[in-house]
């Protein structure tokens, strides 16, 4: 089996695993109240990359933390993904229609559902890391996860990287300010996707735990710089959100601030660097290495 096809597999294999897992936590849509709970299950089954959840999974691996035990992790990272794609796409934010190809939620339902079905799968993140029986860990690993998360999530994580991105609109963000705010906004959740399951390994020594952080940072930031690109050379169909809206709000990115081919190059360095902080965690590490890869090469 080529390396290419081992990833797409195990991307495969994680996406079916996390599709029936999320499935599993959310509560039925005749459940009361009927349109919230139709509207959460809308926004989060069916669609999206997983890219958080197979971080989760593939740290597993790197790891020996077995998917079972992981599964609540993975499911509480894309429901505070999915919250955030739902409030981001709100009137208020971003007014967006279209979002991993389907109406966004205030559009298949209205405003007000919508900023409900984003705060109660936010709730609902917390509530499978605190309760989720497969997740074999400590009180002590469960608190420090639960930690993890919030952090990652509030207004010293992605909910802040937002608060920039609105202070941001009209002014010229420099590159470190561009940084500061991805580091945030999309960064955060990407490096607690992959903490997450360092904390669960029982006796994990610092320097691995240190390596897996360095190498969620890069590949955080080389997202955004993807996203960016993206938002660029894409289409709206492929991308299955609005293409060139970014420029549409004169919002700064990295292409803007560095040029095409400077933001690539960069992209590619962060890469590299990715790469280079999984070396001492030997073949276990093969789809991190891959998802890496991925996150500058996919397409939407
Ligand atoms: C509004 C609470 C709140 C937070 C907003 C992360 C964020 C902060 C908003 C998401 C909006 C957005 C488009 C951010 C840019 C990068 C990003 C996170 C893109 C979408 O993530 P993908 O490509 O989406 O992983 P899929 O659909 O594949 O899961």
């Amino acid at each position: 089996m080529n390396p290419e096809q081992s990833l797409q597999d195990f991307m495969n294999a994680c996406q079916v695993r996390v599709e029936a897992a999320l499935d599993a936590r959310l509560p039925a849509a005749a459940k009361l109240p009927e349109r919230l709970h139709q509207a959460m299950r809308y926004s989060t089954l069916g669609g999206g990359k997983r890219l958080r959840p197979l971080l989760v999974y593939a740290t597993g691996q790197a790891l020996g933390v077995a998917p079972d035990v992981l599964d609540g992790p993975a499911c509480a990272v894309e429901f505070i993904h999915v919250y955030s794609l739902i409030h981001d796409d709100l009137p208020a934010m971003d007014n967006d229609d279209l979002r991993r190809g389907k109406p966004t939620c205030h559009k298949a339902f209205d405003d007000a559902t919508a900023i409900l079905a984003g705060d109660a799968l936010q709730a609902l993140a917390f509530h499978v890391l605190a309760h989720d029986p497969a997740l074999a860990v400590t009180a002590e690993q469960r608190i420090a996860m639960v930690e993890t998360l919030a952090m990652a999530s509030g207004s010293l994580g992605m909910v802040g990287g937002q608060g920039i991105d609105l202070d941001s609109v009209g002014k010229e963000l420099d590159l470190p300010g561009l940084e500061a705010m991805h580091i945030r906004k999309t960064g955060a959740l990407i490096r607690a996707s992959v903490r997450l399951v360092a904390l669960a390994r029982f006796g994990l020594e610092e320097g691995t735990a240190e390596r897996l952080d360095r190498y969620a940072k890069c590949i955080g930031l080389a997202f955004q710089i993807q996203d960016d690109i993206l938002d660029v050379e894409s289409d709206t169909q492929t991308l299955g959100k609005t293409q060139g809206k970014d420029q549409v709000n004169d919002k700064p990115t990295y292409p803007a601030l560095l040029g095409m081919a400077a933001a690539k190059e960069k992209a590619g360095d962060l890469i590299d660097e990715a790469l280079d902080c999984l070396k001492p965690l030997g073949a276990g590490a093969e789809s991190l290495c891959g998802l890496a890869r991925f996150i500058v090469q996919r397409h939407s």
